[in-house]
């Protein structure tokens, strides 16, 4: 690779150039290609963000003609490069690259269809809806914290599988990336495991909506990221030679690398470039007719030259040889291992091994019943699943004492030994779940987390984006409702299970014994397309299921855990800690002759979705329906009605021992039993 190429040599790869025939594409044009398709695509679209295209430009051009590792033709190619475009709102970016490239997912009409019902360019890059797109960005600084989640699963995979892993991590990030909270978590971690194959590019153009950076921000950003442990430089953003020459230094860094490329945004606009008036609305004729000619980019909207569409078709082939290579390199390894590796990377479970794991915890359990908190039970059954379930990477945002994440075998996935499966993430749970999320993005990896149930507010954007791509990512959130005592209101969820339930595509299991503990972490594990909450307690409870029953029970999402004695006049609704409470307001209905069965809803989304006739049937007729949460009620009318009596929370907890904290709530059998009794006397 040529790191000397000045501005207007070609941008050809080392394999084309001088090749007879290839006819040497200016830089400039390669890098006009994509300024014209964005400003061209946003002006038809009259919505869109062409100041980052247009001033990243130059930077992108040099990364994917000469750099990037990537093949169009198998967009899903275990060990591309990954590139991420933290600044979702520079969508255009991609969609161009995409096109020119020659990903068949982005055609030139789905560039004239950007922003448009069912377009392959919605507003913001969707990894489910574009082959090509590795991560869905827009929500900033998601995407750079994705990244190092991606570039620990390259480092653990690699460490596992040797050299069959070997690829690097992109990230293109914008002001607004840095500013946000979430890049110091994702900086402090990346620095600290000494991820070396991650290499961000940080359009620093110095303009946010409001105007000037200069408004709000006078962080010295190559200080900050070397304080952090990255190696950090700053290059002129549209000088290609300069941008190749870090580049290529980056390839041998022995820490993570940050490029501060100076770039104009909206580079090319005769008035709006450089000025926040590019960065989020289409530009208007005169501004584009401007650009054309200061640009040099006479052709019309939507047509790219033959011979410059060509030249990135050309580049987009760049890697045919090491993709053939590494194909080959796959062929021969040990066909087991060889095996194990793709069966990773589909996210296939090891289907017996997991079954068998948990038929020996049931077993164990209906052998020894154990009173013991869900954490514990928690961590009873990952004792089992972490040997059964390889792919799994356990960690802890500094709770693992209390989070219970950790079994004893583990070791630390670390700067030192990338093949541990535990990590600690230190106090940092927003990067913590979309590292996460950049894990299972990777492929290969299913990662699961532990902090408590009151800070998943700390991490839900991450959480979002879990549910919204439809990754496996699994939350172990211990200490789950004023249950956990005396630490008090700030520590106590009351609002988080309902908040978390608004998610779509989120399963929120709150588990009431070691059984549904291990049940729950089953189906969270099947649960391929989507993230979950398994929310756990602090406290002991007794274990309601003594028999061993093969039949995972949570699947459909409740299910009745204790039949009443005759016809059920009240049907008894709780979850987690709860159902123990609601079992024994049973006995107390039983003596007053009152019939109530108890329904364990492990998990709302599950039972929302299970066929009409078994939701029916654990729904039931009695008269009367009382739910039991230590928490807010909001959701539970699903289960109980607007007139069903509910039992839980409706203001922040208190310091306590958390028997008294139950007690001065009313969440007690007596109050449960009150509350039916109530509702029975006034039908
Ligand atoms: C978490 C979050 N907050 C706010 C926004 C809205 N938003 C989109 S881009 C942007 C900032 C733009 O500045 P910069 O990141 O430097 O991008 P540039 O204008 O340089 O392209 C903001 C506030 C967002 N996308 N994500
Ligand atoms: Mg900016």
């Amino acid at each position: 690779m040529n790191a000397k190429a000045s501005s207007t040599a070609a941008v050809m790869p080392a394999e084309h150039r001088g090749s007879p025939g290839a006819a040497a594409v200016a830089h400039k044009d390669m890098a006009n290609a994509i300024r014209a398709l964005a400003m061209d695509a946003v002006e038809q679209a009259k919505s869109g963000h062409p100041g980052l295209p247009m001033g990243a430009a130059d930077v992108a051009a040099v990364l994917f003609t000469r750099f990037l590792k990537f093949d169009p033709a198998d967009p899903a190619w275990a060990d591309r490069d990954r590139f991420v475009l933290s600044a979702g709102h520079g969508s255009m970016l991609l969609y161009a690259l995409l096109y020119l490239l020659g990903f068949s997912s982005v055609s030139l009409d789905e560039i004239k269809r950007f922003r448009q019902i069912g377009s392959k360019t919605p507003g913001h890059p969707e990894n489910f809806i574009t082959a090509g797109i590795e991560t869905t960005t827009g929500p900033l600084g998601q995407g750079l914290a994705n990244g190092v989640g991606m570039a620990i699963a390259e480092r653990h995979l690699a460490a596992e599988f040797g050299a069959i892993v070997d690829h690097r991590t992109y990230v293109l990030a914008s002001d607004g990336d840095l500013m946000e909270g979430i890049s110091q978590e994702a900086i402090a971690l990346a620095g600290h495991l000494k991820l070396n194959r991650l290499i961000v590019l940080f359009d620093d153009n110095g303009i946010s909506i409001d105007g000037a950076l200069s408004l709000s921000d006078s962080v010295d950003q190559i200080k900050r990221f070397e304080a952090a442990g990255w190696s950090a430089s700053r290059v002129d953003g549209h000088d290609p030679a300069a941008i190749a020459a870090a580049l290529e230094k980056a390839q041998g860094s022995d820490r993570p690398v940050m490029i501060a490329c100076k770039t104009t945004i909206g580079f090319g606009a005769p008035t709006k470039a450089g000025r926040a008036s590019s960065h989020g609305s289409a530009l208007g004729a005169d501004e584009i007719k401007g650009a054309r000619e200061k640009l040099g980019w006479p052709h019309p909207p939507f047509e790219i030259p033959g011979e410059i569409l060509s030249a990135w078709r050309k580049a987009g082939e760049r890697s045919k040889t090491a993709h053939a290579d590494w194909r080959k390199r796959l062929a021969t390894l040990d066909p087991a291992k060889r095996a194990e590796f793709e069966r990773r990377m589909k996210g296939d479970l090891p289907k017996q091994a997991l079954a068998d794991a948990v038929r020996t915890v049931k077993q164990a359990l209906a052998a020894t019943p154990k009173e013991i908190a869900t954490r514990t039970a928690s961590e009873f059954a990952l004792e089992s699943l972490i040997p059964a379930v390889p792919e799994m990477i356990g960690g802890s945002a500094d709770l693992t004492g209390s989070n219970n994440t950790r079994t004893k075998a583990m070791t630390v996935l670390g700067a030192a030994d990338y093949s541990g499966r535990f990590i600690h993430y230190g106090i940092r749970e927003h990067g913590m779940a979309a590292a996460m999320n950049g894990m299972a993005l990777h492929g290969g990896i299913i990662p699961y987390s532990g902090t408590f149930l009151v800070f998943s507010d700390y991490a839900r954007p991450a959480i979002r984006l879990a549910a919204l791509m439809g990754e496996r990512a699994i939350h172990v959130m211990t200490h789950d409702s004023i249950g956990l005592g005396e630490d008090g209101p700030t520590h106590q969820p009351v609002e988080q299970l309902a908040a978390l339930r608004a998610i779509p595509n989120l399963l929120v299991f709150r588990p009431a014994d070691a059984v549904e503990t291990i049940e729950c972490w089953q189906l969270a594990l099947d649960a391929r397309d989507r993230p979950s909450v398994l929310a756990l307690t602090r406290q002991n409870l007794p274990q309601l299921s003594q028999n061993f029953l093969d039949k995972n029970r949570c699947a459909a999402g409740a299910y009745e855990i204790a039949a009443a004695e005759g016809k059920a006049q009240v049907s008894i609704f709780a979850t987690g800690s709860e159902v123990a409470i609601a079992a024994e307001a049973k006995t107390l209905l039983a003596a007053k002759g009152v019939a109530a069965r108890v329904v364990s809803v492990p998990c709302f989304e599950l039972l929302r979705e299970a066929p009409e006739a078994i939701r029916r049937a654990v729904i039931g007729e009695a008269r009367v329906k009382v739910g039991v949460e230590a928490a807010v009620r909001q959701g539970w009318d699903a289960i109980i009605g607007s007139d069903g009596a509910f039992v839980g929370m409706s203001d922040f907890g208190a310091s306590a021992p958390y028997k008294d904290l139950y007690r001065h709530f009313g969440i007690t059998p007596e109050a449960v039993a009150q509350a039916a009794l109530s509702k029975l006397e006034s039908r």
